[in-house]
C-alpha cells in the first residue's frame, strides 16, 4: 500500500523536486499539494505550484492556497536563493488547473479527519504556518496523522542565520507548536540534506532521463546551483525538500535519533535555532527525532527513476 502524503510547500527549486518524487514514486500517494509562503509571496509560491503540477503531469490532485504571512512575524522571502519569481530558471508554464477553494488549513484538517488514524502523514517543505494552524483548527489531527517528516531545521548547523535554518526561523512559533504537539515529528534538516548535493554526476543522470520533466529540473539546477554558489558558497547546492519525500519512501536512506527537539523563541542570536539534546538516549515520551547522514546515490536514484516513470506527460 503506496502512503499517503500531504505535501505542504513553497516552491520554490528544490520544493519542485519534492513534487515530482512524491508524484513519481509508486510507493507515495500524493493526496494534495499546499503552499505556504516562504521562498516567495503565497501567490508567487502557489503559482509556482500549479506550474510544476503541469510539467509533471499532476492531475486529480487537490491543490490548496495557505498562510499569506507567518503567525507573528513579518514575511520574509528568499528571493537570494530562489529569484524573483521563486522558481527562475525554467520557462514556467501556465497553470492548467483550478486551486481548491478551501485555505491550506481547512483542507488539511477536512482530509486529515476524513481518512483512517495513521493514514495520512504530512510533508511540510516550507514554513510550519500551515500544520500549526491546522493543529490549532482541529487538535484531533495530531492523533489521527501518522507522522510529521519535516524538511527544516538541523541540529549542528544553520543557513538563514550561524544556528538558524529559513523553514524554521521565518516562522517559529509555528515551528514551536509543531515540534511542541503530541504526534511523531521528523526533522529532515541541513545535518542530512547539505549531504543531497546536485552534483555534476548527478545532474548528468538527470539530464540522461531525457524527457520534458528532466530538462525542466536541470533548468532549475542551473539557476540554483549560481544562486547557492554566490549567496552561500556552495560549490553544488543542496536540494533539501526531496529528502523529507525520500524518508517517507525510505527511512533507510538515513540515520535517526529520538530526542528532544526546542524551538528557540526569544534568542538574541538564536532566534529559530532547533535545540536537539542529544545528552543522554531519550525516554519513552519523546516523539521527535533527528536525521543525520544520509545515503545520497540511492536518494538521487530515487530522483532519477521517478523522473523516468513519469515520463513525458501529455
Ligand atoms: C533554501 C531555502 C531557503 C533558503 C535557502 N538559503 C535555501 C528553502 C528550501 O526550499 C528548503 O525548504 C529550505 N528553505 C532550506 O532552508
Ligand atoms: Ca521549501
Amino acid at each position: 500500500m503506496p502512503r499517503k502524503i500531504i505535501l505542504d510547500c513553497d516552491p520554490g527549486h528544490d520544493d519542485a523536486v519534492a513534487m515530482l518524487l512524491a508524484h513519481g514514486n509508486p510507493d507515495i500517494e500524493l493526496v494534495g499539494v499546499t503552499t505556504v509562503m516562504g521562498n516567495q509571496t503565497i501567490d508567487k509560491v502557489t503559482r509556482n505550484a500549479l506550474s510544476v503540477a503541469r510539467v509533471a503531469g499532476i492531475t486529480g490532485v487537490p491543490f490548496a492556497r495557505g498562510a499569506v504571512r507567518p503567525l507573528v512575524r513579518e514575511v520574509e522571502t528568499a528571493e537570494s536563493i530562489h529569484g524573483d519569481s521563486g522558481l527562475d530558471g525554467p520557462v514556467l508554464p501556465e497553470p492548467e488547473i483550478e486551486l481548491d477553494p478551501r485555505p491550506a488549513a481547512q483542507f488539511i484538517v477536512d482530509t486529515v479527519m476524513a481518512s483512517e488514524p495513521g493514514e495520512i502523514t504530512l510533508v511540510p517543505t516550507g514554513a510550519l504556518t500551515n500544520i500549526a494552524l491546522a493543529a490549532r483548527l482541529e487538535p484531533r489531527i495530531v492523533e489521527r496523522v501518522r507522522e510529521v517528516v519535516l524538511m527544516g531545521g538541523g541540529a549542528h548547523v544553520g543557513n538563514w542565520s550561524a544556528v538558524a535554518e529559513f523553514n524554521i526561523v521565518i516562522d517559529p512559533e509555528a515551528a514551536a507548536i509543531v515540534f511542541g504537539a503530541s504526534w511523531s515529528v521528523t526533522m529532515i534538516g541541513l545535518d542530512v540534506t547539505h549531504q543531497a548535493l546536485a552534483t555534476p554526476e548527478v545532474i548528468a543522470a538527470i539530464e540522461a532521463v531525457g524527457t520534458g520533466p528532466a530538462r525542466f529540473v536541470r533548468e532549475l539546477m542551473d539557476f540554483f546551483a549560481h544562486s547557492y554558489k554566490d549567496a552561500q558558497g556552495f560549490d553544488h547546492p543542496p536540494v533539501h525538500d526531496p529528502v523529507a519525500v525520500a524518508y517517507v519512501i525510505d527511512p533507510t536512506l538515513v540515520r535517526t535519533v529520538r530526542a528532544p527537539i526546542a524551538i528557540e523563541l526569544s534568542g538574541a542570536q538564536t532566534l529559530g535555532m532547533t535545540v536537539v539534546d542529544l545528552r543522554a538516549p531519550a525516554g519513552p515520551e519523546v516523539t521527535t527525532q533527528a536525521a543525520f547522514d544520509l545515503d545520497a546515490d540511492r536518494f538521487w536514484a530515487l530522483v532519477v527513476d521517478a523522473l523516468v516513470r513519469i515520463g513525458d506527460p501529455a
